[in-house]
């Protein structure tokens, strides 16, 4: 399997970077081929399926349970994963739209909606991390094309200016208060569909979710989160951020750089 275009740049445009720093989100087409795309399909879903421990049913299940099974770092349990999550493509996008030289790795995580899965409640991923600065993107990477029907991932373009609602966690009060709160807001909703090879990226404080998978597919999406090179460990704010630092960073050190094993430059 020839997976060079793994390698190989994806020059962003001024305006795509201009589009980026207004909206701290964006959706790029064609980042990945089918074949690519096929081949981490399957790699990715065998993984998930080695990896899954829990088979509670979707009915007994909360918001937060019904909206996906979640997987994490799947770099470090399957070489061939690990070849898209340390993708010096994807990397060197997350790089040019966050204007920083350089991105490491947070952590990976699948996360596959099931068919008859529920939606995924308005939040904003920052709150759950204990990162000094708002250089922090998520490539979110549909394994297949994702139509409205699936559940693809929605955004709230530029609401990373809005500090109301980014203490609330994932589930059903997010999803009430950020709801009626982003309603009133200028800030546009931006529901489309994902054609097979596209990708978004999306900051840490952007407001998104997504709706319900009401077709008889899994949507299975492969995320991948980077931060700026430099990034600091703060002290952690609530018990989420501990949780992060104990998983994802272990052995950082508050007001140093993040510079474990867990978390390797991937770019440049
Ligand atoms: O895939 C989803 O439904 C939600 C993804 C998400 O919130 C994220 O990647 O930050």
């Amino acid at each position: 399997m020839d997976l060079s275009l793994l390698d190989h740049p994806y020059p962003l445009t001024e305006e795509q970077i201009r589009f980026y720093r207004e909206h701290r989100y964006i959706k790029l087409k064609q980042v990945l081929d089918e074949e690519t795309l096929a081949h981490f399909n399957a790699v990715i879903t065998e993984r998930v399926h080695q990896m899954r421990t829990d088979d509670i049913p979707l009915a007994d299940r909360d918001t937060y349970g019904k909206a996906f099974l979640q997987l994490m770092n799947l770099w470090r349990e399957d070489e061939e994963v690990k070849k898209l999550v340390f993708s010096r493509r994807i990397a060197g996008i997350a790089a040019g739209l966050m204007e920083t030289e350089g991105v490491r790795l947070y952590h990976d995580q699948a996360l596959f909606k099931e068919a008859g899965g529920g939606i995924t409640p308005w939040h904003a991923d920052q709150y759950y991390w204990p990162l000094t600065t708002d250089k922090t993107i998520t490539a979110w990477i549909p394994l297949q094309a994702t139509p409205l029907e699936m559940g693809p991932l929605e955004f709230s373009a530029g609401s990373h200016r809005i500090e109301e609602g980014r203490e609330l966690a994932i589930g059903d009060e997010s999803e009430a208060i950020l709801t009626k709160k982003l309603r009133v807001t200028d800030f546009p909703h931006v529901i489309e569909p994902f054609d097979a090879g596209e990708i978004s990226f999306h900051s840490g404080w952007v407001f998104h979710r997504a709706g319900a998978n009401v077709t008889d597919r899994i949507r299975k999406v492969m995320t991948v989160i980077y931060m700026d090179r430099s990034m600091q460990l703060k002290a952690p704010e609530n018990d989420n951020q501990q949780k992060d630092w104990e998983t994802w960073c272990p052995g950082a050190v508050v007001g140093e750089e993040i510079d474990t094993p867990l978390n390797p430059v991937l770019y440049p």
